[in-house]
């Protein structure tokens, strides 16, 4: 009853439930298109690099000091204030949804807001003012200056903000429905968040503890190897919590796009508590080559990484049967008709699918990074951004593009503009980034080092690696293109589009078994997040006892 009396001046939109207030639906829409002014300078950045590969040299012409100075905008823009303020704002919405209700908190939404933007403005200066030259992984002893540390503090603070609000909107949706199963659009977004809270653990201690302090000259030296450890605790899960999001789409709104059904609420549930327990003790998979690590929990860590594929493969499956169960619905015979008969004039459906089966190639790559002796040839290599560029970068980045093709409608009251230039930009992206990554794969696969301004490399003529340059550069230019029209049709759907002549929905999947043949067990939340944590720590225990005392010997550097 609560969450009607608290109805009252809602803004009616979507479905014309009073559930969206006015109050929280701004600090919604205030972070998706901050995120999206994010994706718009981290991905131009990707442009210049993309360029530099065949000589193009444009750094100097944009007031950047360096390649790693525009590398370091590109990886905190897209990876950390895209994402996270995507995230924030589409699983914001998503609980809402999913509960029937408004946020428990509307003070929580908007310090989520807050604290996204202030984060974001103290990394953007540092970075700006070229005092942040270290990368989205902040290695040391590369040092920036405090505001940029300041700025992750900030930036996971809002993430932790909006998880704390659905957790208290989880808990007194509970209260008003004793007894009934958690709605499934509520849980998956709750737990994609859960599984967050315990994968950031790692990077808020590096940053607290370690990396502020050194900047600020409180700690005069840190120990490099040890932080690396912090660092990857959090940096493999951290692509879980940039994914689930699009799984959240995938599992409960593309089948509806579609005219399908998913298959199982029970499954689903389990797919997301796999993430859950499974994200976070695999870490070592980013450190096979570091040394001072005991072998058999990189070989333990190998495993759960192989583990944590497995709910992956069931997306795969599952999200299949729903294309396959839509296509059949709209028609689709034999044994691939379903495929065409898919919705595919559809920018937003279209967009997903393609992200779907670039993400296919993406994941294939991923179990090649996360074989052991495989990885020695692949580390630090060109493959690994061609890896990453295929799933967050499409899987994510596409996947959000293609939300936003009814999320924007949805949230500002008017038509999609462009739907045609929409259609386009999907394809566009699916294709500039597959003619990317063939660039980036097989220059790693001879040898080609990332994070290398290789078009200045004095040894570029020992090597044969003029076609992948130029097929990093033409993928990048095709991205860009995309990336431009995306914005011109937010753009024109924001300012030059005709109000919605009917509402829009979000889109929600019928599922074919539902909760009622799920397992009550998998809605004990805190018991999972135990077992979530029993499992870092088994995994992590030996790896820091080990290693302990710490090394702290390195002073800090600034080398750009
Ligand atoms: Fe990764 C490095 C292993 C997934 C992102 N990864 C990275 C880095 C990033 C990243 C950013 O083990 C670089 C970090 C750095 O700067 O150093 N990754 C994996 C594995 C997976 C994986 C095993 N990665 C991701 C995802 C990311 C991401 C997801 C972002 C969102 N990755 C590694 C390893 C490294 C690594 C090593 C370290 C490399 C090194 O040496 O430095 C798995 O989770 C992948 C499982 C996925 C699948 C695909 C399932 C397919 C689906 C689509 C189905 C298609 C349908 C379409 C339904 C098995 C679900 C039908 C459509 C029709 C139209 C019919
Ligand atoms: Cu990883």
């Amino acid at each position: 009853m609560s969450s009607i009396a608290r109805t009252a001046g809602a803004e009616r939109i979507g479905a014309g439930e009073a559930i969206y207030l006015a109050e929280q639906l701004w600090p919604i829409r205030g972070q998706l298109y901050l995120g999206l002014i994010g994706l718009a300078l981290g991905g131009y950045m990707g442009l210049l690099q993309a360029l530099e590969r065949i000589g193009v040299n444009l750094y100097p012409a944009h007031f950047l000091k360096s390649y790693y100075q525009g590398l370091t905008l590109h990886g905190v823009l897209l990876a950390f204030l895209f994402t996270f303020a995507f995230s924030n704002s589409f699983l914001s919405l998503t609980t809402i949804r999913g509960f029937q209700r408004p946020l428990a908190s509307t003070w929580l939404a908007h310090g989520a807001f807050w604290t996204m933007l202030t984060g974001t403005v103290l990394a953007a200066f540092a970075i700006l003012t070229n005092q942040a030259t270290v990368l989205f992984t902040f290695y040391a002893p590369l040092k920036a200056s405090s505001l940029f540390y300041l700025g992750a503090v900030f930036l996971v603070l809002s993430t932790w903000l909006t998880s704390a609000n659905q957790l208290l909107t989880l808990r007194a949706w509970r209260r008003e429905h004793p007894g009934e199963p958690i709605p499934l659009l509520g849980f998956v977004s709750v737990v994609t968040y859960l599984m967050w809270d315990l994968a950031s653990v790692g990077v808020a201690i590096l940053v607290v503890v370690f990396l502020l302090p050194w900047s600020l000259g409180i700690l005069s030296s840190v120990d490099p190897q040890f932080d690396r450890v912090l660092f990857w605790f959090t940096g493999h899960p951290i692509v879980y919590f940039w994914l689930l999001p699009a799984y959240v789409s995938w599992y409960l709104m593309i089948p509806a796009q579609v005219g399908g059904r998913l298959f199982s609420d029970g499954l689903t549930r389990f797919v997301f508590l796999l993430f859950l327990i499974l994200s976070t003790p695999t870490g070592l998979h980013h450190q096979y080559t570091d040394p001072g690590l005991p072998t058999v929990m990189k070989t333990v860590h190998l495993f759960t990484t192989f583990a944590v594929v497995y709910p992956s493969f069931i997306t795969a499956f599952t999200v299949m049967a729903a294309l396959e169960s839509g296509g059949r619905a709209r028609g689709g015979r034999g044994l691939l008709g379903w495929i065409r008969a898919l919705p595919w004039k559809d920018p937003s459906a279209t967009a997903q699918l393609l992200a779907m089966l670039v993400f296919t190639l993406g994941g294939a790559t991923g179990i090649v990074n996360a074989s052991y002796s495989v990885n020695l040839v692949v580390h630090n290599t060109a493959f690994v951004p061609g890896h990453f560029h295929m799933t967050v970068g499409t899987a994510v980045a596409l996947t959000a593009m293609g939300i936003c093709y009814w999320l924007i409608p949805f949230l500002s009251g008017r038509e999609l503009w462009g739907r045609r230039l929409a259609l386009a930009q999907a394809w566009l992206w699916a294709i500039g980034m597959l003619i990317f990554a063939r660039g980036q794969i097989a220059g790693g696969l001879s040898g080609m080092p990332r994070r290398t301004a290789i078009g200045d490399a004095a040894y570029l003529n020992l090597f044969h690696w003029s076609l992948d340059n130029w097929l990093t550069a033409i993928g990048g230019v095709v991205m860009t293109t995309s990336g431009l029209l995306f914005f011109v049709v937010v753009i024109g759907t924001l300012f030059f589009s005709r109000p919605l002549a009917r509402p829009v929905e979000i889109p929600l999947a019928e599922v074919t078994h539902g909760a009622r043949e799920s397992w009550p067990l998998f809605d004990r939340l805190s018991l999972w997040f135990l077992i979530a944590v029993g499992l870092a720590v088994v995994a992590y225990g030996p790896v820091i006892l080990g290693y302990l005392p710490l090394n702290s010997v390195s002073p800090p550097i600034k080398v750009y």
